[in-house]
């Protein structure tokens, strides 16, 4: 197939467009464009479209396409679950040419354009990234990703003026820490012009920040903003902050209003070079949460929606789980009075890469579907669930309708299938401590880290009605009386925002402990299910990607009825309340 490339100044930066016949033609603005346009149209021909007739005009919704690698420098990724890091090993850069420049082709091919490569937690050698010492280094891997137009980001520490730099302080509105910022800035792009910026988790979770030093976040966030300025960087900065030191018995405290409360005071205030990063959720990347209010709430600063790739709460790439339903869903939702969040264009999106050393990618080969539906929603958000994973097992397992199909077909289902046996209504945190993986009802419950079902014989869940925390009053009113009002708050955050007694009818007539036991006895079956649909497709698949999924799923389903039979014997225990179809349940 011959292609003819022409630049086209009208379309905007990375946008392309593709006209079919006897020689294609890819217009674009610019490098990027043409290089997406390229990419896009192998992969139309491989989903079977005809080049003679393509007419596609694509421009990607979102400026920034990141993903941000949690990835420590001793080799060990925080919450990867598909072997040791791309890029680090034993304190000291390790890379595999070869590897990364499949790493980032393969980015390119979903549009992304932008990496951190290292943990958002800083410790001592990964602060140091931004030294002379390291900087070498580090503009050697800016120019393997280079081609492939994805620009790198640095995680830095908030309080590197003084742990980097020997300063007596971090302090903002120092001239010293002024001066040192701009000047690491000015280091930095000597070594790498093309950096995207940097990324920062301040006042986090033990991590440095502003408030520590009686200054607000924007005052952090601008001092950062104003030495990257001058060399187009970004600054990165995340909203996951929030009380990990509280008291269990403090019941006002209740954290997933924590990232409205800390910054949409601020809105305004952060300069024009500083991107706000949201997790997609109140507060931690659950199985079923509603989408942040602050997504919906800042309107006068640049936001980034920070989705988590990888599957941390959702399974550890050993369970089944695609995020293209609850992301998409998310994506649907109304944030602000007639606008959902896809509609709101934030201008970054960030993934937490779910990707390691594995020669697979993602430790469970199916896992690379959420890496896609990634980049595919970064790009366009107003795709679908189905669309993306069908084209995705198309282009993995190619045109064997029934391989593809059963696939997609599973995919879809798998996160109400978890939600079943972990989480069903909302309810979260029931996991194991520190790990995440595995079912510890009261792990979470008793714990310093805001995370409470509150679970007492007659009723469960935490209430943040306005009878309660009053989380719904940071959504705008229309969309606070949808949460407010049990018939209307969809069933799936019922346990998120409300307090109801084991009595409480749903829509289908079961009540709120029937439901937990029919939940938890459906989701193990589920699992069968799968396992038994997977087996159909052995005679059709490669034996060793069959084995790797199949080895999964008996895991998978181990978990599954740990998960069921804990969950039921604890409720069970609680309230009394025995199971109205008889089944086993374990006293
Ligand atoms: C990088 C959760 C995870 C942490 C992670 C943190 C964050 O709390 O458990 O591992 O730290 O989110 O997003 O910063």
């Amino acid at each position: 197939m011959n292609i003819n490339y022409n630049t086209d100044g009208t379309l905007p930066p990375d946008a392309f467009r593709i006209t079919g016949g006897e020689t294609v033609t890819i217009a674009s603005a610019d490098g990027a464009g043409a290089l997406y346009g390229k990419l896009a149209l192998e992969e139309k021909i491989k989903l079977g479209a005809d080049a003679k007739t393509l007419d596609i005009t694509s421009v990607p919704a979102a400026k920034n396409r990141i993903l941000n690698h949690w990835d420590n420098m001793d080799g060990t990724v925080e919450r990867g679950y598909a072997g040791g890091s791309l890029f680090f090993k034993n304190g000291d850069f390790a890379w595999d040419p070869k590897r990364i420049e499949e790493y980032a082709k393969m980015l390119a091919a979903v549009g992304i354009n932008g990496i951190s490569i290292n943990n958002v937690n800083l410790r001592d050698d990964s602060r140091r990234l931004i030294t002379e010492e390291r900087l070498p280094q580090l503009a050697e891997l800016a120019a393997a990703f280079r081609p492939y137009h994805v620009r790198l980001i640095i995680a830095v520490d908030f309080a590197a003026p003084k742990t980097v730099g020997g300063l007596p302080t971090a302090d903002s509105f120092d001239d010293g820490v002024i001066a040192w910022w701009r000047e690491t800035a000015a280091r930095v792009y000597a070594h790498i012009p093309d950096l995207m910026g940097f990324l920062v988790k301040a006042d986090s979770e033990f991590q440095a920040g502003p408030a520590a030093l009686g200054r607000t976040q924007a005052d952090g966030a601008n001092v950062l903003a104003a030495a990257l300025a001058p060399h187009g960087g970004t600054v990165f900065w995340r909203c996951f902050v929030y009380d990990c030191l509280q008291d269990w018995r403090d019941t006002k405290t209740d954290r997933p209003k924590a990232a409205y409360e800390h910054f949409f005071p601020l809105d305004g205030a952060f300069a024009e070079n500083v991107v706000l990063q949201i997790k997609i959720g109140p507060v931690d990347f659950q199985v079923n949460e509603p989408v942040s209010p602050l997504l919906g709430a800042l309107t006068k600063t640049r936001r980034a929606i920070e989705f988590q790739v990888t599957q941390e709460y959702t399974g550890q790439q050993i369970d089944l789980y695609a995020h293209a339903v609850p992301w998409t869903r998310a994506l649907k939702t109304l944030v602000r009075p007639g606008q959902t969040l896809a509609q709101t264009r934030a201008d970054t999106v960030v993934g937490v890469s779910n990707v390691g050393n594995d020669a697979n990618w993602t430790g469970n080969p199916l896992a690379l579907a959420n890496l896609y539906t990634f980049g595919k929603l970064a790009w366009d958000p107003t795709l679908g669930a189905e669309e993306i994973l069908r084209d995705w097992a198309t282009l993995t397992f190619g045109n064997d309708a029934a391989v593809t199909g059963t696939i997609t077909e599973m995919l879809l289902q798998s996160h109400d299938v978890f939600a079943k046996y972990t989480a069903p209504l909302g309810i979260g945190w029931m996991v194991q401590p520190g790990h995440h993986y595995g079912v510890n009802v009261d792990g979470y419950e008793y714990m310093k880290w805001g995370t409470y079902h509150r679970a007492a014989h007659d009723a469960l869940g935490v209430d943040r009605t306005s009878r309660g925390t009053n989380l719904t009053a940071q959504y705008p009113p229309e969309i606070a009386a949808v949460y407010e009002n049990t018939d209307t708050c969809p069933q799936d955050l019922l346990l998120f925002f409300h307090r109801l007694p084991y009595s409480f009818r749903l829509k289908n007539g079961a009540t709120l402990i029937q439901h937990i036991y029919d939940t938890h006895f459906e989701g193990v079956e589920d699992v069968r299910r799968f396992i038994a649909t997977w087996e159909t497709l052995e005679p059709r698949l490669q034996p060793q990607l069959f084995a790797v999924v199949a080895e999964r799923f008996g895991r998978q389903l181990e978990n599954a009825v740990e998960w069921r039979d804990q969950i039921n014997t604890y409720f069970h225990r609680l309230t009394g309340i025995p199971d109205e179809k008889g089944r086993k349940i374990y006293d």
